[in-house]
């Protein structure tokens, strides 16, 4: 019994190598979910799925309710006084200069709250700042208009266009009538061949970053032209690359699926036409896509 299950497994594991083994590159996480993408009409960040992004969002979150007390004390010590001390309920004004103890109180105050808020931003900021040893290190090279990617520890290195750009359209997708940059139903075939669907045009490239989940990721950020910059919301992440330097970020996923970003630096005409897509994937799946990586995408 004991040995008929252990047959069965080992040939569902070879049949299951064989099987990532044929998989190219790109149908490596082809069926995750898209966790972190905008949202038309919304105003709240995505989901955070990145200690990161969950740390900066409590942040935001905790500084909001100091903001909100803040201006209703204010805008209420304004209305009291307007009717206090208008001309008719107090006409005759009272002239002293000084209050010390006033004074005192809102200077200490002020720093007061600044001190609880640095107290909490501080490190929040010197998490992102601090960058830890990679499991995966990548260098993310900004171009007018694409991203390079080299997986520096793998001798893996490839582009990374917005799907509608040129370089992604065959003669056969022209033919049917996908036009570079524009929306349309053949265009939207062309995204369902990599695997997105209509609401990811402008978002979607046609190779995507590949991590593990919960893998620390170290991106090296930098640029060959003008200053662009790599951003993921969902992983509360974001860094200028600048020609000539190398800037580093981190973060480590919590969550497998797909996570859109875009350039964040204006950086010429096509700004827009240069998103970032990352894909979360399984250790097991990551492992298979850096093995057809490696074959597709030499260094
Ligand atoms: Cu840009």
């Amino acid at each position: 019994m004991r040995l008929t299950n252990f047959v069965t497994k080992l040939s569902a594991t070879a049949v299951m190598a064989l099987a990532s083994a044929a998989a190219t590159a790109q149908q490596v996480g082809q069926d995750l979910q898209v966790v972190g993408a905008p949202v038309a009409g919304a105003t709240g960040f995505q989901p955070a799925s990145s200690e990161l992004a969950r740390d900066l969002q409590w942040l935001d979150g905790m500084i909001m309710v100091i903001i909100t007390a803040i201006t209703i004390f204010v805008v209420a010590l304004l209305g009291y006084v307007i009717v206090r001390y208008n001309q008719r309920a107090n006409p005759k004004p009272a002239t002293f200069t000084h209050n010390s103890p006033l004074e005192i109180a809102w200077t200490i105050v002020p720093i007061l709250i600044l001190v609880f808020i640095g107290a909490f931003s501080l490190p929040t900021l010197f998490k992102q700042q601090e960058i830890p040893d990679g499991d995966v290190v990548i260098k993310v090279t900004g171009h007018q208009w694409y991203w390079t990617y080299e997986y520096v520890d793998d001798a893996v290195l490839f582009d990374s266009y917005m799907i509608g750009q040129p370089s992604t359209l065959s003669g056969e997708d022209e033919t049917a009538g996908a036009q570079a940059y524009v929306r349309s139903e053949a265009m939207n075939a062309v995204l369902a061949r990599y695997g997105y669907d209509s609401d990811h045009f402008l978002l979607a490239t046609d190779n995507a970053v590949v991590v593990p989940v919960g893998a620390v990721v170290v991106m090296q950020v930098t640029a060959d032209d003008v200053i662009h910059s790599w951003a993921l919301p969902a992983m509360g992440v974001k860094q200028d690359g600048v020609p000539g330097r190398l800037a580093q970020l981190w973060f480590a996923a919590e969550q497998e699926g797909v996570f859109f970003g875009q350039c964040s630096e204006l950086c010429g005409k096509d700004h827009a036409y240069m998103p970032i897509t990352v894909k979360v994937v399984s250790q097991e799946a990551y492992d298979a896509w850096l093995a057809a990586a490696k074959e597709e995408f030499p260094a």
